[in-house]
């Protein structure tokens, strides 16, 4: 008689999540609400909530259930680049197309965006890798190293560049804090903008159930780099650049402490061709070198992973002895705000596929309600990659960048691309800027560098800057 039963709010929500699961075979997930306390029941719920159960649905029967195979196109090219020295033909190309990007960058037109909703679980990190110690001297964190490179660059081209940062559920919270208790690392906080992408369920790689990692909580992972895509539109991002009057995204990750976040070169060659989304790359160092390489696959610009780029064609060389397939990715990307809509604005889903990956998740048994772990890998994990926007461009432009000059990433714990090759490349930038002022940088027999060195991105971040700064004569050997 007019009078709610108590929790009636809630008992709604949880049939209508109920009808929700049904209709696409998870309610199974459910299983163990009665048991949780209010929060839990509520977090649930709100994780439940968070999904896009229709995605999902579509996702088990395409690639859940069944392998999606990649097969190589009839015609595969390497892709054309910019060289990273121009030839003469192209200096004068190259001399406007500076100038067109420092315009840009000066007319407050472009943006910077790094990826940081990863998991960073190779690294072995407890917490987001953005505040891992990167640096040999100070061990400032790669957020510090990023924003000091953006403070420098507002510095010198007197422009306000407004930076976006893609966190995930998992480490928004504590990346925020972060920058709270750094003051924003005298960044103007109003223009440093976060926000979180989407996450994906973890699938159980016989039955397609979604595991749970615990009884009340299912188990999610962001939903790839290539989410950004996504999450710059849904955000309101996208919206906010336009606001600002932004037309470029200069995307990098966060992983890279020498990444030029701003490359009024690279920005001008692809803003002068039109591009949509363009991209840097490296020559591949050997032919197992684990990057994706670019190719022209019936005549577009498209990445290759490494895992599915035969050998045969990762080892051929041209009469030179050059790799034919040399041009690695390094995932630094300028992208057209107008681009980033137009993949949302198409009919059905968001642009970009997925991408199955087979993992050893743990995951709570539906009967029993405990822990199990396996052996082998159990689990399906689906992940967009954001260089598959690239063959969606009508025009795509590849640029060489010089190795040295800015890729140190910091992936796994040891071995390669780890902390302790990144700081050693890192000093190796450094030493090199300095003897091209004249400083005696002391190296041993081998060549191999004798102190420790580090330049802060606030002092130079090319090597250009220290001409206007005070430097020694030489480096004292075994000094820092
Ligand atoms: C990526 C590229 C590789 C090469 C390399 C260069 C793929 C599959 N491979 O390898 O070809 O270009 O980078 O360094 O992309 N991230 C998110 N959300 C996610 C997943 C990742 O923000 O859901 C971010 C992550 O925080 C990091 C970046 O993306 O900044 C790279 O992620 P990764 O470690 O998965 O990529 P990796 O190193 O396997």
């Amino acid at each position: 008689s007019g009078k709610m039963p108590k929790g009636h709010g809630m008992s709604d929500r949880l049939l209508r999540t109920r009808k929700i699961l049904e209709s696409v075979g998870q309610e199974h997930v459910l299983g163990f609400y009665e048991n949780q306390d209010e929060v839990g029941k509520q977090n649930l719920l709100d994780q439940i909530a968070s999904i896009d159960w229709s995605e999902a649905a579509r996702l088990v029967e395409t690639h859940v259930k069944h392998h999606v195979s990649f097969t190589l196109p009839e015609t595969i090219e390497p892709a054309p680049w910019y060289p990273n020295v121009p030839t003469e033909d192209l200096k004068e190309q190259y001399q406007r197309a500076r100038e067109r990007g420092e315009e840009l960058v000066g007319e407050g037109k472009v943006a910077v965006f790094t990826v940081a909703g990863g998991q960073g679980t190779r690294l072995d990190y407890n917490g987001p890798k953005g505040m891992f110690p990167a640096t040999p001297i100070t061990g400032t964190s790669l957020f510090a190293c990023l924003a000091g490179y953006l403070r420098k660059v507002q510095e010198k081209f007197e422009a306000a560049v407004p930076w976006y940062i893609m966190t995930s559920p998992v480490n928004d919270a504590d990346i925020r804090a972060f920058f709270e208790q750094n003051q924003y690392f005298e960044l103007d906080p109003t223009m440093v903008i976060m926000f979180p992408q989407q996450m994906m369920p973890t699938f159980d790689a016989t039955t397609a159930k979604v595991l749970l990692e615990a009884p009340g909580r299912l188990a999610l992972s962001p939903n790839g780099h290539g989410g950004s895509l996504k999450a710059l539109h849904t955000s309101g991002a996208i919206a906010d650049m336009k606001r600002r009057g932004i037309e470029q995204i200069s995307y990098t990750q966060v992983d890279n402490p020498l990444v030029h976040m701003i490359d009024p070169l690279f920005i001008g060659l692809h803003a002068i061709d039109g591009a949509q989304m363009s991209s840097k790359m490296l020559p591949k160092a050997s032919p197992n070198e684990k990057v994706g390489v670019f190719c022209l696959l019936d005549g577009k610009v498209s990445v290759i992973e490494y895992s599915d780029l035969p050998n045969t064609l990762a080892e051929q060389r041209l009469e030179n002895g050059q790799l034919r397939f040399r041009a690695g990715s390094i995932a630094i990307h300028l992208i057209h705000v107008d681009f980033v809509e137009s993949l949302n604005s198409r009919r059905g889903h968001f642009a970009l596929p997925f991408h199955r990956a087979e993992k050893i998740v743990p995951y709570v048994d539906f009967n029993s309600g405990k822990i199990v772990e396996s052996k082998a890998p159990n689990a399906v994990k689906l992940e967009m990659f954001v260089f598959d926007a690239l063959p969606l461009c009508a025009t795509s432009i590849v640029y060489e960048t010089a190795r040295l000059d800015e890729f140190a990433p910091i992936k796994n714990a040891c071995g390669a691309d780890s902390p302790q090759t990144s700081r050693a490349l890192q000093m190796e930038r450094a030493a090199r800027w300095l003897t091209t002022h004249g400083v005696r940088v002391p190296r041993d027999v081998e060549g191999k560098l004798n102190a420790t060195i580090e330049i802060r991105p606030t002092t130079a971040i090319c090597a250009d800057d220290l001409r206007s700064v005070p430097l020694p004569v030489a480096i004292e050997p075994g000094g820092e």
